[in-house]
Parts: structure tokens; C-alpha cells; sequence
């Protein structure tokens, strides 16, 4: 055992993001379906991740993190995707808007510009690209707007303008759900509402949905990534769709790492 080259290099560690992340979950059924018994999930946050690939990358020293798409990581630096025969960490996904029960009736211009937000990946990454070349998230989402008439006109399509109603987005700091809250938080606001931006956790960011404290939310990654809440709170908050197609999630290394496959980590 301990004979694994990129394992010592590493001392057996894949840099991990929020314990209650889906990423975390899939990540620790590869580290069982692969046999990784040598590895360590380190717990922390997205932005730790982002710092120590950042450091690692500047080094150019070896380093796994757990990854996800969209993201700005792939525009800053060159990044590859181990390979995941057993498919541990899922196929495609979409991303769902999820929104309170009785939106619909309390304000729905918001209920309609919510069930009418849809954007590709390019759109998302280019706001993270944004935020992380040092832009607030939310001069990166008016910056977004601007540039994209055509389709903030298709969200807003037959949508009764608001009366300053307050609608409550609830997120988890992801850089993916900072771009899209941003976002489409911005055009309620153009459209008459008053909104607040709540950073919480992920299991709060479903329930603030159930149990009608939070109106919406945009990160709802499925059909696997978020399953477990997903489940546990679907009966109890409206569905709107995907608004985004085509995410990935996996274990992401430098290209100069010289490993390709998940099965590469065992010994
Ligand atoms: N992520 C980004 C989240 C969903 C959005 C992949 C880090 C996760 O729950 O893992």
C-alpha cells in the first residue's frame, strides 16, 4: 500500500468543497466504488478549493480537487477531468429553479420571470469569469444584462411588472449559484421587486423553499447531484424546470498532472 506516485505526492488527499455539498456525496461513493481506502476527502469551501488549486497551480505542483462545470476555473487555468469508468459521479445534469408553494398567486410577474429563466452554460460561466477577475457579483449580473437584450426579454415576457413585492432568494455561496441568484435577482429588481440575496446552507436552501421562509431557488442540481433533498422536500415546493442544461461534476486535476482516470489513485 502507499505506493500510489500522485497519492504521495498529495499525501493521499483530494481537496474537497462544503460537507453538505451534493459534489461531496458523489465524491466520497468514488472514493468506495474505486476503493480509494488511502484517500482523504478534505472538508472545507468552494473558495478554500479555489485557493489551493490557485497555489498548487502557480507551482505547478500536483493537486485533486473535487470540480464542477460550469465554471471559471476552466477559462483561468488548463484543467482536465479524471475519467470515471464506473460513473460514480453521474452523467449530464440540468439545474431546476425551485420556488414556495402560493408564489404563483402572491406575485406572479416574479413566479413568471422565475418559470421563464433559461441560459446555457456559456452565460453562466461568463458571469463567473466576472466575479472571479474581481467584479461584485452583482455589478457582473448588470454587466451580463446588458450585453444579453434578447434573452432577459424572453425571461420577462408577459410578465406583470411587480409593486416593490419583496421576494427572498435563498443560495449556497457555489460560484455557479452566485452567477445565476445574481442574475435573475437583478431582473426582478428591473421588474418592480424587492429583493434580498440569503446565503445559507444547502439543506436551509431547499427547507427555506418547503417550508415557505424563501421564495425561490435556482440551484437545484438534478437528477442526481441533489437527490437526497430533492426527495426529501419536493412535495412541498413547485418545480419550475430546468435553467440551465449540461452541467458535470468529478475529480479535476492540472493538465500537467500525469494521471487521466479515477482508477489511476489506486495503488
Ligand atoms: N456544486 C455546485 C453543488 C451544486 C452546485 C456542484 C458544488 C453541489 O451540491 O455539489
Amino acid at each position: 500500500a502507499n505506493s500510489n506516485k500522485i497519492g504521495v505526492e498529495t499525501d493521499y488527499e483530494v481537496i474537497g468543497i462544503e460537507p453538505g455539498a451534493g459534489l461531496m456525496g458523489l465524491a466520497k461513493t468514488a472514493i468506495s466504488d474505486y476503493e480509494l481506502n488511502n484517500w482523504t476527502l478534505v472538508e472545507g469551501s468552494s473558495a478554500a478549493m479555489a485557493a489551493e488549486l490557485k497555489k498548487a497551480y502557480d507551482a505547478e505542483e500536483p493537486i485533486i480537487v473535487t470540480g464542477w462545470t460550469p465554471h471559471w476555473m476552466f477559462s483561468a487555468y488548463d484543467l482536465k477531468y479524471l475519467d470515471d469508468p464506473k460513473g460514480s459521479f453521474g452523467g449530464a445534469e440540468d439545474i431546476n429553479t425551485l420556488v414556495r408553494k402560493g408564489l404563483e398567486q402572491d406575485a406572479p410577474g416574479a413566479y413568471k420571470i422565475l418559470d421563464q429563466f433559461f441560459w446555457e452554460p456559456s452565460d453562466m460561466e461568463s458571469v463567473m469569469v466576472e466575479v472571479s477577475n474581481g467584479s461584485s457579483p452583482a455589478e457582473a449580473a448588470e454587466k451580463w444584462i446588458d450585453a444579453n437584450p434578447d434573452k432577459v426579454a424572453e425571461w420577462t415576457n408577459g410578465a406583470r411588472a411587480g409593486n416593490e413585492e419583496s421576494i427572498d432568494l435563498v443560495f449556497v455561496a457555489w460560484d455557479t449559484e452566485i452567477a445565476s441568484t445574481n442574475v435573475v435577482g437583478k431582473v426582478l429588481e428591473q421588474n418592480g421587486y424587492d429583493v434580498s440575496y440569503v446565503q445559507v446552507e444547502v439543506g436551509p436552501m431547499f427547507a427555506g423553499v418547503a417550508n415557505n421562509s424563501a421564495d425561490a431557488m435556482v440551484g437545484a442540481w438534478l437528477p442526481g447531484t441533489h437527490v437526497e433533498y430533492y426527495e426529501t422536500y419536493k412535495n412541498d415546493l413547485v418545480d419550475l424546470g430546468p435553467n440551465l442544461q449540461g452541467t458535470k461534476n468529478g475529480l479535476v486535476v492540472p493538465a500537467y498532472v500525469d494521471i487521466d482516470s479515477v482508477e489511476d489513485l489506486q495503488d
